[in-house]
């Protein structure tokens, strides 16, 4: 159990970085039958409880929050998965999912250390991998019932992106949900006195957006896919950024918010990054990043920084960040 809660974690967290189709697809389903697998567990696990109930162990009521959380990310990892229900409350069904989850982390290792049952080397026997195999194939089976039965009833889960996550208000704008990471807020940014920062190995300069606008904007048809479960396909307008930077020896590329929020990319990546300015035929609207923000069509939401002021080449590699953003 220890192990699948683990991997669920581990999978569920892969399946937000990563944005590539084939890779994501797989992800996906593989997360599903790992979480499923967690419920396949309980007719062994509800023999342990119960004897650790009639033991009367001291941590008890932390060990039945413990099955408390376990449940809410199971149950809000399904209804997710069906789209039946979006929100609870002031946030998506899937943000309690991610929140619930990390709830569970700790209560769970301190439950493991609690009760005193670390895994040990020897576990890993012939018999114990067949039994990992059936939970897996058991997990497996589970996981494509859900699936036929959310095609077959037609929830709107059938639809969902390879991330798992569902349409919202493609080709209008004005209906895409506005987000932040964690805590940013739109910042009224003044039009006339905006400046983008540019360096790179070409020096330090600054443009102004008629300066910007003087460069060969383009449309680009993407999908914005946020890891709160859902995207949204639009048509943005903008100028890319290979065309913008001068890449020289550097090894990646880093993009800055006027509020702080940044985020480092591969060198490689100017090509298939647009600093836009317009979506739909109109300019941004404030939340959506006004008035220009980085379209990153490969990659998750979190990628693609709003209120954008700063863009700058750098010699260290673009994994030397963390791997989510910190707000
Ligand atoms: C989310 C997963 C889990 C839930 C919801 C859960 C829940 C519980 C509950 C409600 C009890 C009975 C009350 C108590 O003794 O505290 C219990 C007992 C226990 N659990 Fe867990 N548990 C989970 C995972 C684990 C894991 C991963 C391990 C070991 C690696 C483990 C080992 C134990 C042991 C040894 C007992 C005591 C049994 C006894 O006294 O005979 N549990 N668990
Ligand atoms: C203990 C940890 C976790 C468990 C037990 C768990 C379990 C589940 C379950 C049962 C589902 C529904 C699968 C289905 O009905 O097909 C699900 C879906 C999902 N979970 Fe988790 N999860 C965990 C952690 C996480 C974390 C940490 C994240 C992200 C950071 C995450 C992201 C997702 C996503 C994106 C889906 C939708 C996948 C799809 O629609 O195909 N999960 N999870
Ligand atoms: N500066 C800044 N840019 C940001 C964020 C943020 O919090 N701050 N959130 C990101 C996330 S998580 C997503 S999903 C998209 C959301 O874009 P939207 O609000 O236009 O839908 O913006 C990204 N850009
Ligand atoms: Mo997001």
């Amino acid at each position: 159990m220890l192990f699948a809660l683990v991997s669920a974690f581990i999978t569920g967290s892969v399946v937000q970085a990563v944005g590539a189709p084939t890779a994501g697809r797989w992800l996906a389903a593989t997360h599903g039958v790992i979480g499923l697998a967690v419920l396949v567990l309980t007719p062994w696990k509800s023999r342990v409880i119960s004897r650790g109930l009639e033991r009367r162990n001291r941590g008890r009521t932390l060990s039945l929050i413990l099955a408390a959380i376990t449940l809410i990310v199971i149950v809000t990892g399904v209804v997710h998965t069906t789209g039946l229900l979006s929100r609870i409350g002031p946030f998506t069904v899937l943000w309690w999912h991610i929140a619930a989850a990390l709830a569970l982390l700790p209560v769970l290792g301190w439950h493991v250390v609690v009760r005193n049952t670390l895994p040990r080397p020897l576990d890993a026997t012939r018999r114990n991998l067949l039994r990992l195999a059936g939970l897996a194939s058991t997990g497996a089976v589970l996981w494509w019932g859900a699936d036929r039965a959310i095609s077959l009833s037609g929830l709107p889960g059938t639809e969902r992106r390879f991330t798992g996550s569902h349409e919202r208000s493609s080709f209008d704008p004005t209906g895409m949900p506005v987000t932040s990471w964690l805590d940013d807020t739109t910042p009224t940014i003044d039009p006339s006195s905006w400046r983008l920062t540019l360096s790179d190995a070409a020096g330090s300069r600054s443009l102004a957006l008629s300066d910007l606008a003087s460069f060969p904007a383009v449309e680009v048809t993407a999908d914005l896919d946020c890891t709160s479960g859902w995207w949204s396909r639009q048509i943005w307008e903008g100028v890319r950024l290979d065309r913008l930077v001068d890449a020289g020896e550097a090894r990646s590329v880093v993009v800055r918010s006027a509020t702080g929020y940044a985020r480092r990319y591969p060198i490689t990546d100017l090509g298939r990054l647009w600093l836009a300015t317009g979506v739909g035929g109109e300019s941004l609207s404030p939340g959506h990043g006004f008035p220009v923000r980085l379209i990153a069509p490969h990659r998750r939401g979190f990628w693609w920084v709003k209120w954008v002021d700063r863009v700058e080449t750098s010699s260290l590699p673009w994994w030397v960040q963390s791997p989510f953003p910190l707000t």
